[in-house]
């Protein structure tokens, strides 16, 4: 992606970041290293971050992603050096030891993990599914969907490559997680039983709700981003934080191209309507939020709502204009699906700079 020159001018300006915030460094220190990094650089196309570095500028992608609003905690990121684990299975089964250690007792930790980098001539394994628990999808010959319609490609890819799916297609049932090594040859893995916590969805009010049986996972463990720092490529480098409520409440539960859930609870509600001027989607989609906040504090898993998510953010955005750094945000991605107006971000002004270091994707994107 990146030519020799902007590979020199970003991991110039990575450790000038990194040693200026280093403490007690000094410019002496800076320029010695910038000397190594240079030389190696030209002479080889790549060079190794220290693990301080790699640490120190995973975190700061973080800081930088203009897509996230949960941007407040990115220096209590724990970074997992695994940059010594390349082949499939052995980053699958060091990735099942990540999501445990995320999971704890339902109290998420932010962790990222991070594998080999991209080397001149030599391509690294990477991760193929977006994330690291995704629930299948099967259309039937009547068009009729059992579970996620955006991951109906994703299994019958799975199914072709050998996935024995369920004698009886559930609307939960997980995928295998799909990785591709150096030469492109896919791999799947099964995630073991019991690896992933879930979360089943009831209503503090309406005990209907319990009846369609809806569950999500714990921890959302994005897979398919490329972390840059530095000039330097990680294309595995799969992290995890937890999850706001609205993401399952207003998108995955509800979305039509997800489990397009609002027609069916709302009957059940008693909210159904018809017509569109009752607000009834409005209302269902407050109810299944609210469902969906409850069930997370019931279970102790960590979740925080979109007023709260955006109050973090607020002060996120004070303290990176105190350090003196300029905000980069992405509107539309930032501002939450439910009672947006009610959020103050909604009514700050962002843009995205697209500042390095950050993560990105080279293939299709997932909200
Ligand atoms: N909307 C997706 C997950 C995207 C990332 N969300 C996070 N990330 N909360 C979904 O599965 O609903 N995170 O690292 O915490």
């Amino acid at each position: 992606r990146l030519s020799l020159l902007d590979r020199l001018d970003e991991a110039q300006a990575f450790l000038e970041l990194f040693f200026a915030q280093a403490q007690g460094a000094t410019r002496s220190s800076f320029q010695k290293r910038w000397a190594e990094v240079r030389r190696a650089l030209i002479k080889d196309g790549h060079y190794d971050h220290t693990p301080e570095e790699l640490t120190y500028g995973a975190k700061v992608a973080w800081r930088n992603h203009a897509r996230c609003i949960g941007r407040l905690y990115w220096d209590s990121l724990i970074v997992r050096d695994r940059r010594h684990v390349s082949d499939p299975a052995a980053i699958f089964g060091d990735l099942c030891e990540h999501l445990q250690q995320a999971t704890g007792d339902g109290r998420i930790r932010s962790i990222i993990s991070v594998y080999p980098p991209v080397r001149p001539g030599v391509r690294p394994s990477y991760i193929e599914s977006p994330q690291m628990v995704r629930y299948a999808g099967y259309l039937a010959k009547d068009g009729h969907v059992i579970g996620d319609r955006k991951a109906i490609e994703a299994t019958r890819i799975a199914r072709s490559l050998g996935w024995a799916q369920p004698e009886q297609p559930g609307p939960f049932d997980h995928l295998p997680m799909m990785l591709r090594d150096g030469d492109e040859r896919r791999h799947l893995f099964e995630l073991p039983a019991g690896a992933v916590r879930e979360v089943p969805i009831t209503h503090p009010d309406h005990p209907a709700l319990a009846e369609l049986g809806l569950r999500w996972y714990a921890v959302p463990l994005v897979s398919d981003m490329i972390l840059s720092i530095g000039g330097i490529e990680y294309p595995c480098a799969p992290f995890n934080g937890f999850y706001m409520g609205t993401e399952i409440g207003s998108r995955n539960l509800a979305d039509r191209g997800r489990y397009d859930l609002l027609p069916e609870i709302a009957r059940r509600f008693g909210l159904y309507a018809g017509a569109s001027d009752t607000l009834w989607q409005d209302t269902t989609l407050t109810e299944l939020n609210r469902a969906v906040l409850h069930s997370f504090k019931a279970a102790g898993v960590s979740m925080i709502d979109h007023h709260g998510a955006s109050d973090q953010f607020m002060q996120f955005h004070a303290r990176e204009s105190a350090a003196g750094r300029r905000l980069s945000a992405d509107w539309t991605w930032l501002v939450p699906p439910q009672a947006s107006s009610a959020c103050e971000v909604f009514h700050l002004d962002m843009e995205d700079l697209h500042t390095v270091p950050n993560f990105y994707r080279s293939r299709a994107s997932d909200g």
